[in-house]
């Protein structure tokens, strides 16, 4: 398998980790975002978008982070990210989408340059906006975790896909100096997290691209 990837994009982190959990040996193919790469004639061959990741697996191409975990999931379904019962799963996919659907796009390169091209918008106005929107998503996720997480994971016992999309985003949030006090829930699933060697590997700092 080839994973078109960037090191610091967080949905190509999620497929990062993943693959590691589920020890599929994979080729990286970096994607430059900084550079414009993503929007090269070549790339948009495989990801019309114009967005990382995208999985390569024989001939077939895939794009859309959480698409590519669940055919992952599909073909090696040793160990499992999604728990036994259709509520459960329902569950965990609601928490992985809260990250994935609602709260990253807001926070995406793209948007970000939006404000501050078009827009107009200086750099303290965009970081006020990542702020708000890291804010909101994670208030909501703190809140559910209360009740859903052991600690060490933010659903259940295992490691699910809502950790595998938690993890990137409290390192995104990090990054931009998010306040991560008000979500003590969300800080200990994610410090034991980076404990675990999948994590781990998978990080900005340990891949191939970093500067
Ligand atoms: N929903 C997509 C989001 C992919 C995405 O937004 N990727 C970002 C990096 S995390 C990207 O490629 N950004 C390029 C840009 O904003 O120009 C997924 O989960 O794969």
């Amino acid at each position: 398998m080839k994973l078109y990837t960037y090191y610091r994009s967080s949905a190509a982190y999620r497929v990062r980790i993943a693959l590691n959990l589920k020890g599929i040996a994979y080729e990286q193919v970096p994607v430059d975002l900084r550079a414009g790469a993503q929007r090269a004639a070549e790339y948009l061959e495989h990801n019309p978008q114009g967005l990382v990741p995208s999985l390569q697996d024989g001939g077939a191409t895939l794009g859309q982070s959480l698409a590519i975990i669940e055919y992952l999931e599909e073909r090696h379904p040793e160990p499992p990210l999604l728990p036994g019962t259709a509520l459960d799963r329902a569950r965990v996919r609601a928490l992985a989408l809260a990250v994935a659907c609602d709260l990253h796009p807001l926070n995406n390169q793209r948007v970000l340059n939006y404000l501050r091209g078009p827009l107009g918008q200086d750099e303290s106005a965009v970081e006020a906006w990542y702020r708000h929107w890291i804010a909101e998503g994670f208030r909501a996720l703190e809140q559910t975790a209360r009740h859903t997480s052991d600690g060490h994971h933010l659903y259940g016992g295992h490691v699910t896909l809502a950790d595998v999309c938690l993890a990137p985003q409290v390192f995104n949030a990090r990054r931009f100096n998010c306040d991560l006090a008000p979500y003590p829930t969300l800080c200990s699933v994610c410090a034991y997290l980076e404990t675990l060697p999948a994590f781990a590997a998978a990080a900005p700092a340990a891949q191939p691209d970093a500067p």
